[in-house]
């Protein structure tokens, strides 16, 4: 049902409760779903509360140790039918799945905003990320090709098919609470996988909604559960995923740090992990950029979303003779940027997810003094009128030195560190010293200096952008980084290989046996 015209957008109050109607979310939540909704009743629950001021928004009942094997149980009943179903058949079941999800645009965008304090538009702009990879996945249901290879011996054929794996695990983040699930979970049931999905706690809501809305049209089109929810407290669920080798892939997208214990095992069991963690992203602006597309692509990608994307522009490489006149105007932008309310039309930086991320944020900058930095704008937490509850901050431009400790590192938080070089090597070469590396991007009108950019020498990202910013990728793409990132790659192009058990055939169809390699073997 589609989100009936509310009357003041930025009423908090009104917009919870056409959203809470629209989707079906009540004042308790049961948070798992594994293939019926558990009764919230005796269970244990979390308070989920919107960082815009504060409020609660509901409660949430968790699932513990003692749901997990029903849910494996239940995921395994649920493959055994859907990976027998032809895949152009289940693309049917997804183009499904993103026509209801095109009526849920407006509530499941709001619910977004409200849970994790994205302006609507952003909020918004992540439902379509869903229903494009849907798109994506429906054309994918006819194409999961596999190639055929010519054999060295007479009579032979060799080829290629891919199989679903089983049930596959996903571990969502609460800054793209239901986007990244999506590119997991579209992607891996049109392949005849099903689903386990454990969100972040922070943004347990927008999962449940989903989750509600995908299930009905499942349940409407007499499907057994393809895409099962756990909430948990923090790390149960989580832990037994990576530990089980029932779960043959497990996707991970978070922190460094969890990514790695989540990595390590995973590959102690010899399973697979697809891991999308941290970035550190930088935007070089050379002195052939042009100045108002630089300005709004670092713009953009240092404060969308509050700096809180793994994508967000971190460090900016700015060249020494456009630097002073640089740095003025987007210091302005950082001092007239309306930070507040995302609900309030023209605010463009809303909240940062909770008050530990605004320690982080205070941390951050005094780091970056206490090693010589300089604070151009920014460094201020913020209350706000009306919303003492929110969590707040000014977005931060901070003059700093490319070995920095605390520049090396990520802060989930709109801090951006502001580099210069002279020559574009060093530029390359302060671009690259990072741990981290999902995105980058170059500002430059100069054909060879954006070359040298993309070349073997150039970004060691799993992103490179050209006059647009580090955030904001299309999800054509494969999308993921290399280094301390990960190595992952999910979303668009070839990542469904990822979803997917490559199986070599070798098919004799002659009267004698010819062995490979020219090998003889009479008995
Ligand atoms: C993330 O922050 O985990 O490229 C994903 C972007 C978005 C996805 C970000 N399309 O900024």
């Amino acid at each position: 049902m589609p989100l009936a015209t509310i009357g003041d957008e930025t009423n908090f109050d009104e917009v919870k409760a056409a959203v809470f109607a629209s989707l079906g979310l009540q004042a308790v939540n049961s948070g798992l779903y594994d293939g019926v909704w558990a009764d919230s009743a005796g269970r244990k629950t979390i308070a989920v509360h919107s960082p815009i001021n504060g409020a609660k928004l509901a409660d949430v009942a968790v699932a513990g140790e003692g749901d997990y094997e029903r849910l494996i149980g239940n995921a395994r009943d649920a493959y055994s039918a859907w990976s027998r179903v032809p895949a152009p058949k289940r693309g049917e079941v997804v183009r499904a799945i993103g026509d209801k999800l095109r009526e849920y645009v407006d509530s499941l965008g709001l619910l977004v905003s409200l849970e994790v304090g994205k302006t609507p538009t952003e909020g918004k702009g992540e439902v379509q990320e869903m229903i494009d990879i849907g798109d994506f996945a429906v054309g994918l249901s006819r194409q999961l090709y596999g190639v055929t290879i010519a054999s060295e011996r007479p009579e032979h054929r060799l080829y290629e098919q891919w199989h679903p794996y089983g049930v596959v695990g996903v571990i969502t983040a609460f800054n793209f609470p239901c986007a990244v699930w999506s590119w997991n979970a579209l992607i891996a049931s049109v392949i005849g996988n099903v689903v386990i999905w454990k969100p972040s706690p922070n943004a347990a809501l927008t999962a449940i909604a989903t989750t509600k809305i995908v299930n009905r049209v499942l349940d409407e089109m007499g499907l057994p559960p393809l895409f099962l929810l756990a909430v948990d407290e923090g790390r149960t669920i989580g832990e037994k995923l990576s530990n089980d080798k029932r779960i043959p892939l497990l996707s991970f997208t978070g922190s460094i740090r969890t990514g790695r214990r989540v990595a390590q095992a995973v590959a102690a069991r010899l399973g697979r992990s697809l891991l999308e963690l941290g970035g550190n992203n930088a935007a070089i602006v050379t002195a052939a950029a042009d100045p108002e597309i630089a300005l709004r692509g670092v713009a953009f990608g240092a404060l969308a979303t509050a700096g809180q994307r793994c994508t967000t522009t971190r460090r900016l490489i700015l060249h020494e003779s456009i630097y002073d006149r640089f740095i003025a105007k987007l210091t302005r932008v950082y001092e007239t940027v309306k930070v507040g309310n995302p609900l309030e039309p023209g605010v463009l930086v809303g909240p940062l997810i909770n008050q530990y991320a605004v320690m982080a944020y205070r941390q951050a900058i005094q780091r970056a003094v206490d090693e010589g930095g300089r604070v151009l704008a920014g460094n201020r937490v913020l209350t706000l009128p009306g919303l003492e509850g929110g969590h707040y901050v000014a977005p931060a431009l901070v003059e700093g030195m490319p070995d920095f400790e605390i520049v090396c590192e990520e802060t989930f938080a709109p801090i951006l560190y502001v580099l210069k070089y002279r020559e574009l090597d060093e530029a390359i070469a302060i671009h690259n010293r990072v741990d981290q590396g999902l995105s980058s991007a170059i500002f430059s009108t100069d054909l060879r200096e954006v070359e040298r950019f993309l070349s073997l020498r150039g970004s060691d990202c799993g992103l490179a952008n050209v006059n647009t910013g580090t955030a904001g990728a299309e999800i054509g793409g494969a999308f993921g980084g290399e280094k301390e990132t990960g190595g992952g790659r999910e979303s668009g192009s070839d990542s469904w290989k990822v979803y997917a058990r490559r199986q070599t055939v070798t098919i004799n169809y002659g009267e004698s046996l010819p062995l490979a390699q020219g090998v003889r073997f009479e008995v």
